[in-house]
């Protein structure tokens, strides 16, 4: 166990902030993600475990397997306060054990448990075992066969289908033999101010509870936005080739609600989005928690129809632990490759077929025929296969783009193209400031304007490591995050402060990234930073903005614009007084040795 100093808290708060100062500190650069000497940190953040809204989440980060780059996921689950419980803000995970274990935390250190036993198990089943032997609140993390076969999008998985860490952070688990971690704490840290702490979080809950849209998003959560992104031609078809789907209302919020059974909270949620649905295959009864991105990738981004059908998809990679935006592009991706006879005729797939979707989704979990190719994610496939497949090979980075189209999007193209993981929404949902700045406006405003998205996103609700949904969705004020981070810790930041501190997260991130990638022997240029050709080259062909694509030279105005902002070179590289300015001269001599700064 090591003490962090209050100084370095300060500097890196947190949640991604932390665990990317931490994988840069203690990684050798170019390591093989599944070396033992890979690491995987498990982060909280000053607000976690607080009476707080929503302060029940945790960061999962590691050098990813699919990018090579930094890779990290955010999971709402009881493990995270029962990790600070333990006094613990970064668990640091490093070797591989002989036989399979579940790691049992408490505030004492750490104890190895023999885990044959659940080996081999679907995340389903492991949780109802870990449960019988812990309890019904059990606060765990565990992977599924995808994790333990090393599937590039492996995530970790927590409560029936919460699910963290897209670039393959299950897999890294999976590479370790550690099945599960379950943390058992003790009590809270003192907040430095309780009592404010308290009033300003009763006041907080009241006032989300007041949201003109509390009704709705408590009855939809996120699938309320399959009818939003139906009518504004973003909703991921056929591997993002439309942006409208004939069949939208069969999987719309609407759908759902009339399957719906119940409805959960991460920790101190007041307004819960997870939501339960039933359904029934081959008469047996089933139970699902469907997001948007999971339907659309699983539902329109395949032309499958059905809520109930599209669920099902969603339970089985849950119960896998795969990621279900990456699963549903590598299976777009099949899809499209069956058409253009890329697969062998016994591998084909035809769009729409639900059934043969369910088993590629089991082939890839276990590595079986097709699915070995397609686990390796979309990038490495279209590598492959070759044929001209890597124009619709939807990823950047190597990481799968998450489920909104970008043909007439450029600003959400570059939130993809610049996120600090490979092609995610989380650092900026860009899309939503988009519809009011125009669609096919590539003014240098957009790029600045990211920038500031991203650093409320990607790096202070990252860092905090608070659900951003209270904000996002329903509006509450951002300043009570600045006195929520007051309140916690005694300290007074100011927005230009937590700015700075945003600026240094993104450029540690970046210079992790080169870092890796040098180390490894590759190059690094701004062409990392780009969407797939698809938008630029293959116009809709349906809905309202039929004949739409990106216009290159906009993208790359903006993608300049947006390095200018954030002090990086025109490689996309932090400049050398970038990293000095934000503190990080240390970063700058250490990645001298692998590039030049300019
Ligand atoms: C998140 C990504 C998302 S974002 C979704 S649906 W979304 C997908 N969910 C998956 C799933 O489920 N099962 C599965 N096997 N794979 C999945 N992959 C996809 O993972 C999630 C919520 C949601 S639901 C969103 S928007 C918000 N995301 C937040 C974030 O990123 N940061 C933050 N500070 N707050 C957030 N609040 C919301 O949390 P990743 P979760 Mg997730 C079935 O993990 O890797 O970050 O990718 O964490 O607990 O499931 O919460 O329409
Ligand atoms: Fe979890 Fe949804 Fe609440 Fe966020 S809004 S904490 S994702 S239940």
């Amino acid at each position: 166990m090591k003490e962090l100093s209050s100084d370095f808290l300060r500097k890196y708060i947190g949640g991604r902030g932390l665990a990317a100062k931490l994988l840069w500190d203690l990684n050798e650069p170019g390591i093989d993600p599944f070396s033992p000497q890979n690491h995987v940190i498990l982060a909280v953040g000053p607000l976690t475990g607080f009476p707080l809204p929503s302060s029940g989440k945790m960061i999962i980060a590691s050098k990813s397997p699919l990018t090579l780059g930094y890779g990290d996921g955010n999971i709402g689950t009881r493990a995270a306060v029962e990790m600070r419980k333990c006094g613990f803000d970064a668990v640091v995970i490093k070797g591989t054990s002989e036989k399979p274990v579940t790691l049992k935390i408490t505030s004492k250190g750490v104890e190895f448990l023999l885990a044959d036993d659940l080996w081999g198990l679907g995340t389903h089943e492991t949780e109802r075992r870990l449960q019988k032997q812990f309890g019904k609140n059990l606060a765990a993390l565990f992977i599924g066969p995808a994790g333990e076969n090393k599937v590039l999008y492996a995530t970790v998985i927590s409560e029936h289908g919460r699910s963290g860490g897209r670039p393959g952070m299950g897999a890294v688990l999976g590479s370790k033999r550690v099945k599960a971690i379950i943390f058992e704490g003790e009590s809270l840290p003192e907040p430095a101010d309780k009592q404010a702490l308290n009033k300003l979080g009763a006041e907080a809950y009241k006032k989300l509870k007041e949201a003109p849209n509390y009704d709705f998003w408590t009855r939809q959560g996120t699938m309320m936005t399959i009818v939003w992104s139906q009518k504004n031609s973003v909703l991921p078809t056929y591997n993002f080739r439309e942006g409208v789907f004939d069949g939208f209302e069969s999987i719309s919020g609407d759908a759902m609600e009339k399957i719906k059974v119940s409805t959960e909270a991460c920790p101190f949620c007041n307004m819960p989005c997870r939501n339960y649905v039933k359904y029934t295959v081959n008469g047996e009864e089933r139970i699902a928690e469907p997001d948007y991105e999971n339907v659309a990738m699983l539902g329109s981004n395949l032309g499958i129809t059905g809520i109930d059908r599209v669920s099902h998809l969603n339970d089985i990679v849950d119960d896998m632990g795969i990621d279900t935006i990456s699963t549903g592009s590598v299976i777009g991706f099949a899809m499209e490759a069956s058409e253009n006879s890329l697969l062998s005729k016994d591998d084909r797939i035809e769009w729409g077929d639900y059934k043969a979707a369910a088993d590629l989704i089991r082939k890839i979990a276990y590595r079986e025929g097709v699915g070995n190719l397609l686990a390796d994610g979309t990038m490495r496939a279209a590598r492959k296969l070759g044929g001209g497949s890597e124009r619709y090979a939807m990823h950047v980075k190597g990481l799968e783009i998450s489920a909104y189209d970008c043909h007439a999007a450029p600003g959400m193209a570059l939130a993809y193209g610049t996120c600090s993981i490979g092609a995610h929404h989380k650092d900026a949902w860009f899309i939503s400031l988009e519809l009011k700045m125009g669609r096919d406006n590539y003014s240098p405003e957009k790029a600045e304007k990211l920038v500031w998205m991203q650093n409320i996103r990607g790096a202070l609700f990252e860092s905090f490591v608070m659900c951003r949904l209270p904000w996002v969705e329903l509006g509450l004020d951002l300043d009570y995050y600045l006195n929520f981070i007051r309140a916690s810790t005694g300290v007074d930041f100011t927005w230009d402060e937590l700015h700075e501190f945003a600026h240094r997260v993104y450029s540690l991130i970046r210079a992790f990234w080169v870092r890796e990638h040098v180390a490894m022997g590759m190059s690094w240029s701004k062409s990392m930073d780009y969407p797939p050709e698809r938008w630029f080259k293959d116009p809709l062909t349906k809905g309202p903005l039929a004949g739409a694509k990106l216009n290159k030279e906009g993208y790359d105005a903006l993608l300049m614009k947006y390095y200018e902002v954030r002090g990086w070179d025109n490689r996309g590289i932090p400049k050398k007084e970038t990293l000095i300015k934000y503190g990080l001269s240390d970063i700058a001599t250490q990645l001298e040795r692998f590039i030049n700064l300019s």
